[in-house]
């Protein structure tokens, strides 16, 4: 899945970034408005190092303030790896999983943007016959911040057994907010940028119809088998 992925934000000129998996406060919540003591951390529970600031980061995003301190825009990055969250286990949940993100600043980003380059990935990830749909949602990182999802394969988006409404939910993403472009050093008066979240076991339960998120990690060589 990632090396796809990769190959799809590759070949629109992304780089791939990648960071530490242990954190602290400041990259992992403050720089992304999740100051401490905020209601929103509760949403992303995670594991903590006894007596210090260190924790297992919750997203990949980070990286990608670490990148924008580095760095002078145009900025085209994703960045994939392991994320950690403080959740019990069931059939779409686990308490590590992969995330791919992406970031791209430059001068005159907007949201038009961001919703071509969901619908291109979208349509190289799941094939041109599948529509993407586009809702409004609320991540404290960006503003405005925006839900994607892509048709069901099986109905077309008529709504069906598998998928009930007829479409699925594939990534978040947004706006990068003002605030958090300012504490990558990055000046918003000059400079927009928009940021994309995914899990890569919902793409590959998506794009592989697999329907309990455990398969992926169990080993088992007769769900293994259906990958040649
Ligand atoms: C910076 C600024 C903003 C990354 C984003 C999401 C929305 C998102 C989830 C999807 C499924 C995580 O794996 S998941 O549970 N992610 O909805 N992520 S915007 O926003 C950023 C990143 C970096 C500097």
């Amino acid at each position: 899945m990632l090396r796809e992925i990769k190959a799809i934000f590759s070949s629109i000129g992304y780089r791939v970034a990648l960071g530490p998996e242990v954190e602290d406060d400041f990259f992992n919540f403050q720089a992304l408005n999740i100051p401490q003591g905020h209601p929103a951390r509760d949403e992303w529970d995670t594991f903590y190092l006894q007596n210090s600031d260190l924790l297992l980061r919750t997203h990949t995003s980070p990286v990608q303030i670490r990148y924008m301190r580095d760095h002078r825009p145009p900025i085209r990055i994703i960045a994939p790896g392991p994320v950690y969250r403080h959740e019990a286990t069931d059939a779409f949940h686990e308490a590590q999983l992969s995330q791919v993100e992406g970031l791209a600043v430059d001068e005159d980003i907007r949201l038009s943007d961001l919703i071509g380059t969901i619908e291109y990935f979208s349509r190289s990830m799941f094939g041109a016959d599948r529509r993407i749909r586009i809702s409004g949602d609320h991540f404290p990182f960006t503003e405005p911040s925006i839900g994607a999802a892509v048709s069901c394969g099986i109905c077309a988006g008529a709504g069906c057994r598998s998928c009930r409404g007829g479409w699925l939910e594939i990534m978040g993403a947004g706006m990068v907010h003002p605030q958090v472009l300012r504490n990558g050093g990055i000046d918003p008066d000059r400079y927009s940028g928009f940021a994309f979240g995914m899990g890569l076991d919902r793409i590959a339960m998506l794009r592989y119809d697999i329907a309990d998120i455990r398969s992926l990690r169990e080993s088992d060589v007769r769900f293994l088998r259906q990958f040649g």
